[in-house]
């Protein structure tokens, strides 16, 4: 991916963070909190006797400040979407929206708008492991010149329930049970299948979860969606229903669940590590903007309510109207004060947005300014990754602890006699609420149209591809074999025939349920655009940022690996050097290589290709070694492409054992089967069948199975 010239320099939230931040450089002494220096920061005061042996001091003021700052540093975990990481970026419009909003961020082309963006998954804890089943956070904080605009969403676009009062029962239900605190950031267990069955409304969203969205192979490689209605209103007062859109410029690709499963114990924080590489590397991930727009007086035109959150309003129906692009260019200089402290509000929009009567939303936006107060305190929108960079002035809310900002002024209230701080009307930017008519009475209730739970589930799985919704079928069948209460098992697997039959078939067969014979709601097999995530391939593939593996022993021909390496980096993909031991190891012509990594370092299942160079002990030193065997077996196995030249091409051959995918062993031809490359001579010729380079077809197409 090309890295234009971005505006990391001319975004406004680094010059306003940096009035707070100081840099270890080795230069200044430490000091206390108070700012003294400190000469003996390793022995704590005490009595010197003879042998140094006397009583601890507790009036030593320097070890007491460290251990009682230590004691407190920890703040309350997000009571959903614990774990997680952000990073820096800006949003840019290529058209603008005047038509439906006065919102400048969505209206001014000439802007860069700087942002930070946090990922997350929901279920676990802040230390659980980046790949398990899970919807991702995506959560969107713009630095608008009107105020912060939040956009607080998700990889998937639909949720589990219509009414924000069942959201504490859907998040207890899938978090670790009451009574053992287990399983950790899993929703395979009985409570969470419980709680799914006894709410139909959650049918679409768990087609969701079960399929390969929920375990994205990289951040950068999932959609975003608000989720939730707003509303957008123009210079004239006319509204519009709009969902947010973002959609990455890199496709969407998944995990396997086998991979998925292993990366949790090999490397816990996968994806924070992806995300934090490619920036670091300047190949900044981009999403494309989009809204999808209703107007106001369409609302009731559809089979669903578009304020049902459970619902996609279908591209057929509400085509996305691309307008802008978001870009993130800069990793956080450190963690707590900036990933772990960005608290975002739904509340929080901009004149020219408005809220919908989602009852989700409505709920929402009560719940992030509430959860903000336990975890931040009551100034947390003072924090320096919180405050908007445009000029602010409260003049009411004031003091709560830990107050940072200093008003200055006579008076903290309004009106006052001096007229300070006066309301800014509409015309001059004030927000003012769309005035939409309100009648009725009160009841605890929701349309009729939200009670309608399996229709676009259907759509949902009739999408899919046959391998998405072989995968779906698995996911079930994983779930529920963890659910140890028949209850829960047979009843869920029997709800599935109100999706489709064979699927439900499927699934009660494998987890022990009674597979059902008739369908529980007929399925006429529509299907929409949009829902597969195949649809979402990059323009131009790359192999940029992809994680290729060479494997390499003793007696390896040089100049192919230095071939197929250079080759590589040279399209940006990120090359590791995988051998017996982390020591020198020669090649045939005698020059030697000191691994990245060693073969009990490393596994398969962390990266997305493998190649194995030639050379004339190569293919025996690697059959003696167990990891280097399997390293193909399972790379076949998770579908990624597999490449080799000369005397490594009988060695891969017999680690795969199929039959038809020998396929070079004889000629000097490369050729390219099921993924696998093998070539003899040259290994450009090889790379060519691979088709390595920015117009990549046959690697970077292999990983649209992943
Ligand atoms: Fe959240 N959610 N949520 N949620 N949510 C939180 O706010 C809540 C919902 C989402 O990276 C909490 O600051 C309610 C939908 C993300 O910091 C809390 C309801 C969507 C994040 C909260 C929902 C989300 C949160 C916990 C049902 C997708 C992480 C910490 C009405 C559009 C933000 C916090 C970050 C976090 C409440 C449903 C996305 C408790 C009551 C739907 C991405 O306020």
């Amino acid at each position: 991916m090309a890295t234009t010239a971005n505006s990391r320099t001319a975004n406004g939230k680094f010059a306003d963070m940096s009035k707070e931040t100081v840099e270890v450089n080795g230069q200044q002494h430490m000091t206390t909190d108070s700012g003294m220096k400190i000469s003996d920061p390793d022995h704590w005061l005490r009595v010197a006797n003879k042998s140094n042996t006397g009583p601890t001091l507790l009036e030593d003021q320097i070890a007491r400040e460290k251990i009682m700052r230590f004691d407190h540093e920890r703040i309350p975990e997000r009571v959903v979407h614990a774990r997680g990481t952000g990073a820096f970026g800006t949003f840019k419009l290529f058209e603008s929206a005047e038509d439906v909003t006065t919102a400048g961020v969505l209206t001014d082309t000439s802007r860069t708008t700087p942002l930070f963006l946090r990922f997350s998954t929901v279920q676990g804890s802040k230390g659980s492991a980046d790949t398990v089943r899970d919807v991702r956070g995506f959560a969107v904080k713009m630095y608008t010149d009107e105020g912060n605009w939040d956009i607080v969403g998700n990889n998937i676009p639909v949720f589990f329930i219509q009414d924000a009062i069942k959201f504490p029962d859907v998040i207890h239900s899938v978090k670790p049970e009451p009574h053992n605190e287990v399983p950790q950031g899993q929703s395979a267990h009985n409570n969470f299948w419980d709680f799914q069955y006894l709410h139909s409304e959650t049918t679409h969203m768990n087609q969701w979860i079960m399929s390969d969205r929920a375990i994205p192979r990289s951040f950068r490689m999932m959609q975003g969606f608000g989720v939730n209605t707003y509303s957008l209103i123009n210079a004239q007062g006319k509204r519009h229903f709009v969902k947010f859109h973002f959609t990455p410029e890199l496709g969407v690709h998944s995990l396997v669940w086998d991979e998925a499963l292993k990366i949790c114990g090999q490397d816990p924080d996968f994806h924070r590590k992806d995300l934090m590489d490619a920036i670091e590397a300047g190949h900044y991930p981009r999403w494309k903007f989009g809204l999808q727009l209703i107007p106001e007086e369409k609302k009731d035109n559809f089979d669903f309510d578009p304020l049902d959150a459970t619902k996609v309003w279908p591209e057929e129906l509400v085509p996305i109207r691309y307008i802008g692009e978001l870009e993130l260019n800069r990793n956080v200089d450190e963690f707590f004060p900036q990933t772990e402290q960005v608290a975002f509000c739904t509340s929080h929009i901009v004149p020219g947005i408005d809220f919908s009567d989602d009852p989700l939303l409505q709920g929402r936006n009560f719940s992030y300014f509430d959860t903000q107060i336990s975890r931040l305190g009551p100034n947390w929108e003072e924090l320096p990754i919180n405050r908007p960079v445009c000029p602010y002035l409260s003049l009411v809310n004031r003091d709560g602890a830990m107050k940072h900002r200093i008003t200055k002024g006579t008076v903290n209230y309004w009106p006052n006699r001096f007229d300070a701080n006066p309301p800014a009307a509409p015309a001059q930017g004030g927000f003012a609420s769309y005035p939409e008519p309100q009648h009725g009475f009160k009841a605890r209730a929701l349309s009729d149209k939200f009670k309608e739970h399996y229709q676009q589930a259907q759509t949902f799985y009739n999408s899919l591809s046959q391998i998405e919704k072989m995968h779906v079928a698995k996911a079930f069948s994983f779930e529920l074999d963890h659910c140890v209460d028949p209850v829960v098992y047979k009843r869920m697997s029997e709800r599935l025939a109100a999706i489709n039959l064979d699927l439900a078939r499927t699934v009660a067969q494998n987890v022990g349920g009674d597979p059902p014979t008739k369908a529980l709601k007929e399925n006429q097999g529509q299907k929409a655009r949009g829902l597969s995530q195949l649809e979402y391939q990059p323009e131009t593939p790359t192999i940029a940022t992809r994680r290729i593996a060479i494997l390499i022993a003793d007696g390896f021909d040089y100049p192919s690996y230095t071939t197929i390496k250079e080759t590589l980096q040279a399209h940006g993909a990120f090359v590791f050097t995988i051998g017996a031991q982390r020591q020198g190891v020669k090649a045939e012509s005698g020059q030697s290589v000191v691994p990245d990594h060693h073969f009990s370092g490393m596994r398969s299942s962390l990266f997305d290709a493998v190649f194995v160079p030639g050379g004339q002990h190569v293919a025996a030193a690697l059959a003696k070694n167990g990891v280097a065997k399997f390293w193909i077996t399972e790379s076949f196995a998770h579908l990624k492409a597999i490449a080799g030249i000369n005397e490594a091409v009988p060695f891969i051959e017999r680690q795969i054992g199929l039959a038809e995918v020998k396929v070079a062993s004889s000629g000097t031809a490369a050729t390219d089967s099921y993924g696998v490359v093998t070539g003899h001579g040259d290994p450009a010729a090889t790379l060519k069948v691979a088709n390595v380079g920015p117009e990549a077809k046959g690697l970077a197409e292999r990983f649209i199975w992943n």
